[in-house]
């Protein structure tokens, strides 16, 4: 193995003096026999040198400059756009622990596995060192790992996602501790054989979590949440299990400040399952009749929330960048998305505009006339495929965000004071209510559900994505619903928890509620409530405004249409109720007994007609 032939600038352990990782590095490297180790420092100058590596591999096209400095087109292999939840496993010792939820393997039989498929994988590669801060350097809720890759396009986006590079050995010392993450695209090169501008190993996709030991292993795909490892598979399935372990929260949640005229700010953090707008209200602006207002985005899609001394929780976004969905986000739609990838960012599975810039459906109100697809084909608005992939996506730096909090890399992260739990309902499930305690609003978060396609024509099918966690939490989803309702006996005053639905529709089909900034007008509400000023009046599924409590000014929302996007149809909810009994029966002895009680009482409250 030569350690000092190929990438920018060679060391041989860069400046790590940590016994355990330069052990680890070697192990990995003795396994899968790269040409070359390259140890990154994170720079500027490492980072321009990769890309134009990329480049002259034919993975990266350079966009116009004046366009979109400092910017790169990426076309994936068309068999690796998205991360494979089928391919994703849990391997921890006993198969109760990994839950009904989880594909499981027995540890000792995944770890063979993998050591067949990664003897050998990385020859006629570079093996990368990406050290990685998951948190602000030296916060302390942040978390360290070490990515061992063979993908320079994971080593550039890891550089945008996370922070990078030296400083983190730095931090790390002698004895710190990291989570081991191993990636390989599983496709080694035999001597002189040509490489493909996508390296992959579809067939052979494996993404593999040891919660015990806290190790991460990825093998076959290049792609998004299944190579950059910090995110999903560290920041949410690995640190979902040390947040139980250590008493805190790794939570699939945006986190935002809601700031009003008078300067007061009110952080809460929201889980949605994925299309539901997340990104859109990780960065809300708000409407006309909000003047004053402003809506400060911490992170979009990752909350680590851990108990301050004073009591109260405090959340960081373990995140540096945005890997954000590209069809459908627009000037319109997401201003402040559009603005944080204008430069310095990474575009995959895009369409190509004729003067070298990108494009999406969604993008702008106007098609081109002619684009390069995401296949790198000619593409015309009468072409019968999208220009491009409906899962493609841009990797931006948070910091150039125009909403981002200035807060938003303090170490000591910001107080959340409420939780919300949003999913997308077009029936009976109303715009916004408040759980009646901390185990009610467990409840609601562990029951909830989402739309996903239309089964059938008028029959939605709802998919039940507990805090939106379904394919993220790294253990048995019950323990993690017993594990927040310990966390919540834990904190002083644990923050209210609110239900959301944008998505409700009339007898029409038709939205009845419109979305996006006037959703500030529910966050309005839900601030109120935290600090004691709005009213709510108790109804069976919870604590619910009254048309007077929302502000109104700048839309007009007829009273009539409110009660309709707030009315519980008491039938509806019964058989809802009942669904939640089939939704639990799987979890058998571990599911929470509070649940049990939580959903007689929803049971009660339902069968109760309104005027007794
Ligand atoms: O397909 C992928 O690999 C990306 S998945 C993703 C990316 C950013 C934020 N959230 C998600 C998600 O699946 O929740
Ligand atoms: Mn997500």
């Amino acid at each position: 193995m030569n350690v000092e032939s190929k990438g920018p600038v060679i060391s041989k352990h860069g400046t790590s003096i940590n016994p355990k990782l330069l052990a680890w590095v070697d192990e990995i490297a003795r396994l899968t026999k790269p040409d070359s180790i390259y140890w990154c420092d994170g720079s500027q100058e490492e980072y321009d040198s990769l890309c134009q590596e990329l480049i002259d591999a034919g993975a990266f096209i350079r966009l116009n400059p004046e366009k979109r400095p400092n910017s790169y087109l990426c076309r994936s292999d068309p068999d690796d756009v998205a991360r494979v939840e089928d391919r994703t496993f849990i391997c921890s010792q006993s198969k109760a622990d990994a839950g009904p939820t989880n594909n499981w393997v027995d540890p000792k039989e995944m770890k063979a596995t993998l050591e067949r498929l990664y003897d050998g994988c990385m020859r006629g590669r570079t093996l990368y060192v990406v050290p990685f801060s998951m948190g602000p350097l030296g916060s302390p809720i942040a978390h360290i790992g070490i990515e061992l890759t063979d993908s320079p396009y994971v080593v550039v986006n890891m550089r945008i996602m996370t922070r990078m590079g030296k400083d983190v050995l730095d931090v790390l010392g002698v004895d710190g501790e990291f989570v081991p993450c191993v990636h390989s695209v599983g496709k080694p090169l035999a001597p002189g054989e040509a490489d493909v501008a996508w390296p992959c190993n579809p067939k052979n996709i494996y993404i593999c979590h040891f919660p015990e030991s806290r190790e991460i292993w990825s093998f076959g795909s290049g792609y998004g949440g299944n190579a950059l490892l910090g995110k999903k598979c560290f920041a949410l399935r690995i640190a979902s299990v040390m947040a139980r372990d250590e008493g805190w929260l790794a939570e699939h949640m945006l986190i935002v400040g809601v700031e009003n005229p008078e300067g007061e700010k009110t952080y809460v953090a929201a889980a949605f399952p994925s299309a539901c707008g997340k990104t859109n209200f990780a960065m809300l602006v708000p409407p006309k009749g909000f003047e004053g207002w402003k809506i400060w985005t911490v992170g979009d899609d990752i909350a680590w929330i851990k108990p301050g001394d004073d009591g109260r929780l405090y959340a960081i976004n373990p995140e540096a960048g945005f890997f954000g969905v590209a069809p459908g986000t627009g000037e319109h739609t997401n201003h402040n998305a559009i603005m944080s990838c204008r430069a310095n960012s990474i575009f995959t599975n895009v369409a190509l505009t004729d003067d070298g810039d990108i494009w999406w459906e969604g993008l702008t109100e106007d098609t081109p006339a002619h684009l390069i697809d995401w296949k790198g084909r000619d593409w015309t608005p009468d072409s019968e495929t999208p220009a491009a992939h409906p899962n493609s996506r841009f990797t931006a730096p948070a910091s150039q965000c125009p909403s981002i909090d200035p807060d938003w890399e303090n170490p000591a992260g910001v107080p959340i004071s409420a939780f919300l739990f949003g999913g997308r309902l077009s029936k009976n499930m109303p715009l916004v209510f408040q759980a009646f305690n901390w185990t009610h609003g467990t409840y609601m978060g562990a029951t909830m559900g989402s739309e996903a396609t239309a089964a059938a024509v008028g029959q939605a099918a709802i998919r039940r994505d507990p805090m939106a966690m379904l394919p993220f939490c790294g253990y048995n989803m019950a323990d993690y619903w017993s594990h927040w309702l310990t966390v919540g006996g834990q904190v002083d005053n644990p923050p209210p928890i609110f239900r959301v639905n944008w998505f409700r529709k009339d007898a029409n089909g038709k939205f009845i509620w419109p979305g996006f900034g006037d959703n500030m007008r529910v966050l309005k509400w839900i601030v109120d409530r935290v600090h004691g000023r709005a009213y709510a009046e108790e109804g069976p599924l919870g604590l619910m405004p009254r048309y007077e409590d929302l502000e109104w000014n700048g839309l007009a929302f007829p009273q009539d249409k409110f009660a309709e996007v707030m009315s519980v149809d008491r039938e509806a909810g019964l058989v809802e109720a009942r669904d939640h009994e089939v939704h639990f029966e799987k979890f058998f002895d571990r599911l929470p007994k509070e649940f049990v009680c939580e959903r007689e009482m929803l049971k009660a409250r339902l069968l109760r007609s309104p005027k007794d």
